[in-house]
């Protein structure tokens, strides 16, 4: 299951009552040296990129900052209540959800709003004299921190895009790395809107993205057309999968080359962004006859190919590891 909503409720801390209090002093009562109270702990959203998901905050619905102390004799002030940061990860809408009105739209990794201000604290007697009233008897009370119910809702980033095409087993490689469960089927153009699922390597999670294949002529608007490709602009790698039985009567080598020349019509920038290929259906003797030919061919042309089963899960787990790698290097 795929998260992308949460709700949750936070509370600033309150502020401390300030203190009446009056110095001691042998013969006679001294001035009024009531502290004030600490302000309540505000409560901060801030941005984690290791994030992918909401579901820590889905289960953790309840956030509240600490209070600040109340004030003491001798002027002391309360100490300030901590403020709390509630993390959330890149791509976060929040909403108040009593109003729906938009807060903020967190998307760069370290980004940190203040959501709730603790409470002020109270003014103790010794800040609240004045020459009317010199030694007042009387102190302020801290000020209740703010709630709030808010409303998240994570807009999808893909970090992998998968592209293909049709039936080159796209879908079936998103579930296999996934928990997602999208449609497979035989024929092409199963897939008519994207899929997204989280893969998680050696604790690191990525999100990956499926779209509809794509076939030459694509970018003319052949086929369901180039039009999901922006779906895939943002990612940071491309999984590029090929059938190794070919397509129709079409061999696999033509096949890459003619996914290549779609993502260049549509934009040159993402044919430029790195490419895993993953070779697949090797657990079928007509893509294993394929293989070596196609692996020297895109040796020669620099590029790394990976033999998967998408159905049996072999060779899936190398994958995993060299896209978890591959992010890494990225800096992603
Ligand atoms: N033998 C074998 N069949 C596979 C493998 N991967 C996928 N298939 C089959 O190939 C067909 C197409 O798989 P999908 O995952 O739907 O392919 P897709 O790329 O998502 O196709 P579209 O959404 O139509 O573009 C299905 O019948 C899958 O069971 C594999 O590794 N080996
Ligand atoms: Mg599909």
């Amino acid at each position: 299951m795929f998260i992308d909503r949460a709700n949750i409720f936070i509370r600033a801390g309150n502020g401390g009552n300030g203190c009446t209090a009056f110095a001691r002093q042998k013969h006679r009562r001294g001035g009024p040296d009531g502290g004030n109270g600490g302000r309540g702990g505000s409560i901060y959203l801030e941005v984690d990129k290791r994030l992918k998901t909401l579901i820590d905050l889905r289960y953790h619905p309840h956030y509240r900052a600490r209070n600040g102390a109340h004030g003491k004799g001798k002027k002391k002030s309360g100490k300030a209540g901590e403020d709390l940061i509630v993390r959330v990860p890149p791509g976060t809408v929040i909403r108040n959800r009593k109003n729906r009105e938009l807060i903020a739209d967190l998307v760069n990794p370290g980004q940190k709003i203040l959501i709730t201000k603790g409470g002020k604290g109270g003014k103790g007697n010794a800040s609240l004299a004045s020459s009317r009233d010199p030694a007042p008897r009387f102190a302020e009370e801290g000020q209740t921190g703010e709630e709030k119910e808010l409303e998240l809702e994570l807009k999808l980033i893909a970090d992998v895009g998968l592209v293909g095409y049709p039936n080159s087993g796209k879908s079936t490689l998103l579930a296999s790395l996934t928990r997602a469960r999208p449609k497979v089927a035989s024929y092409p153009f199963t897939t008519l809107s994207p899929n997204l699922g989280v893969a998680s390597f050696k604790g690191r999670e990525f999100i990956l993205a499926d779209i509809p294949g794509l076939i030459e002529g694509a970018h003319k608007g052949k086929g369901l057309g180039v039009d999901f490709l922006r779906h895939i602009e943002r990612t940071s790698l491309l999984i590029h999968i090929v059938d190794l039985t070919g397509y129709g009567k079409n061999p696999p080598l033509f096949n890459f080359q003619a996914i290549n020349e779609e993502l260049k019509a549509h934009d040159p920038l993402l044919f430029e962004r790195p490419q895993i290929v993953a070779a697949n259906k090797m657990d079928l003797k007509e893509a294993r006859e394929n293989f070596p030919q196609f692996q020297k061919e895109l040796r020669n042309q620099r590029y790394k190919v990976y033999p998967i089963s998408a159905l049996t899960g072999e060779g899936t787990e190398e994958l995993k590891e060299a896209i978890a790698e591959g992010l890494e290097i990225l800096g992603k």
